[in-house]
């Protein structure tokens, strides 16, 4: 059964909901769990996820891309390793994914060469890969419409639809290259009906 799983998709597609039925369910199943996400995790990324998602901050792509593995190494040595090696499950909040689809397909389109130092950065720096990877599915004007009602947008909620649609094509890309890890899950329905699905794919239901 599924330890380390993290939770990915568009913005406003339900993840936070779910992570927290999902944290609820294990509770009752008496499963010892952390919930965490990316960018941040622990104090040090907390303090790069403040500098990443501020609008006010200006920064090369490259730069974007080059921080989030800083969070990530950061996290993984305080925080999902640990947690790991006592038997904990780690439920996460965005991973190595989003880095594929903001930075790989939202940032630079069809630049192969890019894409190939993302998977280079992955197999340097990332030694543990999520067991299992929820990819909520969701056409991105839906997500955008879910996440409207809430405040000041982030660095990344003011790009526009066009971005969002190139990381939707991003998460597709990761789910049709990597199959046995990342589960497409339709995010259309109820949050129930998506927890559902969700616990039939970690195996707790047939
Ligand atoms: N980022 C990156 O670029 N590269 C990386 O490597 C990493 C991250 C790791 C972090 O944002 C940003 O960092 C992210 C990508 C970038 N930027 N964006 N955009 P985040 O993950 O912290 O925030 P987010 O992606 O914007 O998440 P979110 O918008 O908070 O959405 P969510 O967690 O998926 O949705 P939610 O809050 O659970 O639900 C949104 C609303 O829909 C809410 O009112 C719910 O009550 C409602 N909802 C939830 N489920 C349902 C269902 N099933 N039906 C109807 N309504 C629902």
């Amino acid at each position: 059964m599924a330890q380390f799983i993290s939770f990915e998709g568009t913005e406003g597609v339900g993840k936070s909901t779910l992570i927290a039925n999902v944290a609820a369910y294990l509770t009752q199943q008496g499963i010892d769990f952390i919930q965490t996400r990316e960018p941040g995790g622990s104090a040090f990324a907390e303090q790069l996820r403040a500098l990443l998602l501020d609008p006010a901050t200006h920064m090369a792509e490259d730069s974007e891309l080059l921080l989030m593995f800083a969070a990530r190494a950061d996290h993984l040595a305080q925080v999902i390793l640990p947690a790991l090696a006592q038997g904990q499950w780690v439920l996460c909040d965005r991973f190595t994914d989003s880095t594929m689809a903001y930075q790989g397909f939202g940032r630079k389109l069809g630049d192969r060469a890019y894409l190939a130092k993302i998977t280079l950065l992955i197999e340097q720096f990332v030694p543990k890969l999520p067991d299992m990877t929820v990819w909520l599915d969701l056409p991105v004007v839906e997500g955008m419409a879910r996440a409207k009602n809430r405040g000041k947008l982030d660095r990344f909620e003011q790009e526009h639809i066009a971005f969002f649609a190139r990381v939707h094509q991003g998460f597709a890309h990761q789910a049709q290259r990597e199959p046995e890890r990342v589960k497409r899950i339709d995010a259309s329905g109820t949050a129930d009906e998506v927890l559902q699905k969700v616990l039939i794919e970690i195996g707790f239901r047939s």
